[in-house]
């Protein structure tokens, strides 16, 4: 039996980890094996990684080609240690980030090779993609406001100029509009409850033993 892996992106603060709790609430009470991970961080090598991704220090700046291959590092290790063997267990993976977070980022972020990031995606993955991908689309000043009120300092990425930020949003429009089967836009700056009623039904019509959409 084999898995799924569903995946969840956005702009800062457009709602996935809560958006994955509600999830993995309401896929568990279905009696379904879900299993929570993201990116990076999702293993213990990973969440090294994170660290060094994410900490804001003036006297160790990160260079954009060493950011994108860590990111690939990060990815490379979660496919072979987390995702692959949850998904040949039969489990739902509910992933936070995957490979559209590195075109949207480092691709229309930073304006990086998108042949050597597809490239790199395509080494880390193995070719392994989300059996779908739920992006929940927020205004970036709506997303870093949200996260202004939920943490003491933003991160290192979180820090970037709101150019940077609208160019990574400009990302996952882009890539919702070339990959129509497998992106699902969902409007994350409606309430958490009515964003999970659509992730829901998106998940329904997309995976047969979820029941039928009339439950919803
Ligand atoms: N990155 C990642 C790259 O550059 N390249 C890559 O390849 C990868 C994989 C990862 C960083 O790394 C970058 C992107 C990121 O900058 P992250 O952990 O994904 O970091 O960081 P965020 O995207 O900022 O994720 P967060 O966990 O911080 O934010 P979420 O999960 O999007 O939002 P959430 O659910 O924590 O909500 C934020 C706040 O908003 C409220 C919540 O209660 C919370 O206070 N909220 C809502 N408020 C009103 N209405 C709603 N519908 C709401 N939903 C949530």
């Amino acid at each position: 039996m084999s898995g799924k892996l569903i995946v969840f992106e956005g702009v800062e603060g457009c709602g996935k980890t809560t958006q994955i709790q509600l999830c993995c609430e309401w896929l568990q009470s279905l009696g379904l094996a879900v299993v929570v991970t993201r990116e990076p961080g999702g293993t213990i090598l990973g969440t090294e990684l994170r660290r060094l991704l994410l900490e804001k220090s003036a006297d160790k700046p990160v260079a954009e080609v060493t950011e994108l291959l860590l990111y690939a590092a990060d990815r490379a290790q979660h496919v072979a240690q987390e995702l692959q063997p949850n998904l040949a267990a039969g489990k739902y993976i509910l992933c936070d980030r995957y490979t559209d977070s590195t075109v949207a980022y480092q691709g229309y972020g930073r304006g990086l090779s998108m042949s050597l990031i597809d490239q790199l995606n395509h080494i880390a993955t193995g070719g392994l993609t989300s059996d779908l991908t739920i992006w929940l689309d927020v205004d970036v000043e709506i997303g870093l406001q949200r996260k202004r009120g939920s943490v003491d300092s933003l991160d290192r990425i979180e820090q970037e100029t709101i150019a940077f930020h609208h160019r990574v949003s400009r990302g996952y429009a882009d890539l919702a509009a070339a990959n129509p089967s497998r992106i699902v836009r969902i409007d994350g700056s409606l309430s958490k409850e009515t964003v999970h009623h659509f992730i829901q039904k998106s998940l329904r019509l997309h995976f047969q033993d979820l029941g039928s959409q009339d439950e919803v």
